[in-house]
């Protein structure tokens, strides 16, 4: 851990949650496809349902496409390089998040459609427990509980605050938004 650097140990810890097959580097085939597959049996799609799976998967895969892309762009990958290692990652997703990348803001929008299961303008605290845990499996509901506060209720622009401020601030308090990401994070 980076005691140095909150942010950074953040996105680390982003990273190995993404990793799927522990190998210290991303790659959509191996690692992101078979989580976005799980979520998807998770929550049962029908066809009826592949819009709003399908909106998520696209959501991943634009911020994906960016994170490489601009990899690319820097010299830090050559161009037929599939795979991001985890400082690269690290590097790409602290420029998107400086760039204030439309990616990350439709990722924040997606998610929060996506875990709204309840026809309501809210998440609760089971709806956000139900998406953490599927990309981590140690998420815990009082790690969830701390996100909540005792207000019960997440609004949607709540959601978009605790995600902005887990990738950017410095703040002590600004982790407990890892939960969103399925990050198991205390501070
Ligand atoms: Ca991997
Ligand atoms: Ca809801």
């Amino acid at each position: 851990m980076d005691m140095d650097n909150p942010v950074l140990d953040r996105h680390e810890k982003l990273f190995d949650a993404l990793d799927t097959n522990k190998d210290g580097a991303l790659d959509w085939f191996a690692d992101l496809q078979p989580q976005l597959d799980r979520i998807a049996k998770a929550y049962s799609f029908n066809p009826d349902d592949v819009g709003k799976f399908g909106d998520l998967k696209s959501a991943y895969l634009d911020f994906w496409a960016e994170c490489m892309f601009n990899a690319v762009s820097l010299s830090m990958l050559k161009a037929d390089q599939k795979s991001l290692p985890k400082h690269e990652f690290t590097l790409m997703l602290r420029k998107l998040v400086v760039e204030n990348d439309a990616t990350l803001h439709n990722l924040k929008r997606t998610m929060f459609r996506f875990m709204n299961t309840e026809k309501d303008q809210e998440l609760s605290e089971p709806e956000v427990l139900r998406f953490a845990q599927l990309w981590n499996k140690d998420i815990e509901p009082q790690d969830v509980k701390q996100l909540f506060r005792g207000t019960g209720t997440i609004t949607d622009e709540q959601f978009g605050i605790f995600f902005f401020r887990f990738l950017n601030d410095f703040l002590p308090d600004a982790v407990v938004g890892g939960v969103l990401f399925g990050v198991r994070y205390r501070p």
